[in-house]
């Protein structure tokens, strides 16, 4: 057996400071969508279902925010999930030949 029993004093009267486990919560980022003037609005409808897990409703709600203010908020995510969101988006965009922009930055 180890002589290091874990429930004695085992710091021979040194004065030993526990460790502070210094735990943050990861920074989050908002994905978001750009306004252009030529994604069809069903497009951005489809997107904020498909991607974003919202339901038609919602999802045309952001969209007209996004046609009239410019830009709207898609979600909120972890630094690798928002990523991975801006990058599936901007590639199906691509492949359906529309201009349609998402982009992230820290919430
Ligand atoms: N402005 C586009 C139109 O009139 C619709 C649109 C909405 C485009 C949101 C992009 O992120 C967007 N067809």
């Amino acid at each position: 057996m180890s002589d290091i029993d874990p429930f004695k004093d085992n710091d021979g009267g040194l004065a030993v400071q526990e460790a502070k486990p210094k735990l943050k919560r990861p920074p989050l980022y908002k994905v978001m969508l750009l306004n252009d003037d030529f994604t069809p609005m069903d497009f951005v409808v489809e997107i904020l279902t498909n991607f974003f897990g919202m339901n038609e409703d919602r999802a045309t709600q952001v969209m007209l925010q996004v046609h009239t203010q410019g830009v709207g908020v898609c979600g909120t995510y972890t630094k690798d999930v928002a990523e991975t969101k801006v990058h599936i988006v901007n590639d199906y965009s691509r492949e359906h030949q529309h201009p349609l922009m998402c982009t992230m930055e820290e919430a």
